[in-house]
């Protein structure tokens, strides 16, 4: 574990003052609130987070083929042996889709982005499509990663139960997007010297958990982070943002969770004051006997490897290479070990780069001893040093699962 970052202390002072009542709660009455608080707060979030049945017409807006998808309601993730083959970027057309509610189709032409609030020294300012691309440009490689990825393990490996969408370890890609600074967006605002937080919110339908209104997903953001290295995206892998990522602009928080990374991007409110929201108050929280009462906020992802291969794969005897990637929101990968029999570790032989936002591809010769059932292991280590452990620590809602995970194969003879 790392230590206390920059962003869980300034977390600790702005729930306090939210308490006190000197933060404030845009988009939610005080009413709707309470009633979500009364009603049991973390059932509600864990009922209005649980997988739905997928239906035909879906609420995603590409092609979810079998082979390249496991769909769960309003997500999709994709299935791991479908970077097999595949160079350092995640394809758009096997990229997971998570969306709290449905994928809006937004017209370009008609898109604002208006910035508001008494973080900047003027009033609000709006840009249209084209401002944006009349602005300085930047490209960055960077990882989209849900906090709840590999949630399933949870209870998997370590028979623990807790809430949320089930994914496996496909609710992450790594794409290069094209966009604008949100710091030069910020600028051209007039942001001022007071301002703490930025609140951008999606242009998506409003988020119902258990028949209480949150209203739009949005998510505070501290303006350290915010003139950091976040990116208003137009552009991914050197294609115009398809609808289920956020078309017209999303924001890319690279390191952070998903949740972070706001699509169909609409407003930003830019405060003097601190702002909170339901994805900072209850969800996106590590809650749990081992945290305190108030819960940690997640911010940063833990580290992570998987395999290129189905779950519980078929392979033949003989010699063969395993491929898989490892990837941390600390920085970028330092290490990799294998393991085949559950106690040696081998190293895996990196291809090509180990990039901060992103991941590192490696590869590993086997040669298995006989036909039968096996378990594979990889462990990373990150340029932080911290390493994948055996056991993730619990959290109720299955958040930041980074521990070793256990995938198994069969070796036909
Ligand atoms: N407006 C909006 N932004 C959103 C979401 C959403 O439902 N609505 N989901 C968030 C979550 S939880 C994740 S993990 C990422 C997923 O990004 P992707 O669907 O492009 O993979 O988008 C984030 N941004
Ligand atoms: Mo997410």
């Amino acid at each position: 574990m790392t230590g206390m970052t920059e962003e869980t202390a300034y977390d600790r002072v702005r729930l306090a003052q939210w308490r006190a009542g000197e933060a404030r709660m845009p988009g939610l009455s005080r009413r709707g609130l309470l009633r979500l608080t009364a009603a049991g707060g973390l059932a509600l979030a864990a009922a209005g987070m649980a997988p739905g049945t997928a239906s035909a017409a879906g609420p995603i807006v590409k092609p979810l083929p079998p082979e390249l998808f496991d769909v769960y309601g309003t997500n999709a993730e994709m299935r791991w042996e479908a970077m097999r083959g595949q160079g350092y970027l995640t394809p758009v057309d096997r990229f997971f889709v998570r969306d709290h509610t449905s994928t809006p189709l937004l017209d370009a032409a008609a898109w604002r982005l208006k910035l508001f609030g008494s973080g900047l020294r003027g009033g609000p300012v709006e840009f249209t499509y084209q401002d944006l691309l009349a602005l300085p440009s930047e490209t960055m490689t960077a990882f989209v990663e849900c906090a709840g990825n590999g949630r399933s393990f949870f209870a998997g490996q370590q028979g623990q139960q807790v809430s949320g969408t089930a994914w496996k370890l496909g609710a992450v890609g790594v794409a290069r997007w094209r966009g604008v600074r949100l710091a030069t967006v910020l600028a051209r605002a007039g942001l001022s010297r007071d301002a703490v937080d930025v609140l951008p919110e999606g242009l998506d339908a409003d988020y119902l958990a258990a028949g209480v209104n949150l209203g739009k997903v949005r998510r505070p953001l501290p303006v350290g982070k915010a003139l950091q290295d976040v990116l208003l995206a137009y552009e991914m892998n050197g294609q115009p943002l398809p609808p289920d990522h956020g078309f017209p602009v999303r924001l890319v928080v690279p390191s952070w969770a998903g949740i972070a990374s706001i699509k169909w991007l609409g407003r930003i409110e830019v405060s003097a004051t601190p702002l909170v929201s339901p994805w900072n108050t209850q969800f996106y929280r590590l809650l749990g006997p081992d945290y305190p009462a108030e819960g940690t906020l997640v911010t940063e992802q833990v580290v992570k490897s998987a395999f290129e291969l189905p779950w519980g794969a078929t392979l033949t005897a003989g010699r063969q290479v395993l491929r898989g990637r490892s990837w941390s929101g600390h920085g970028r990968i330092r290490r990799v070990e294998v393991s085949t029999d559950g106690a040696t570790w081998h190293p895996a032989r990196p291809i090509g780069p180990a990039l901060d936002r992103g991941w590192l591809r490696w590869e590993f010769p086997w040669r298995p001893r006989a036909a039968g059932t096996y378990t594979l292991r990889a462990r990373a280590t990150d340029v932080t040093g911290v390493s994948q452990p055996d056991v993730a620590p619990y959290n109720t809602q299955g958040y930041l699962f980074g521990a070793v995970v256990r995938h198994p194969v069969t070796v036909t003879g």
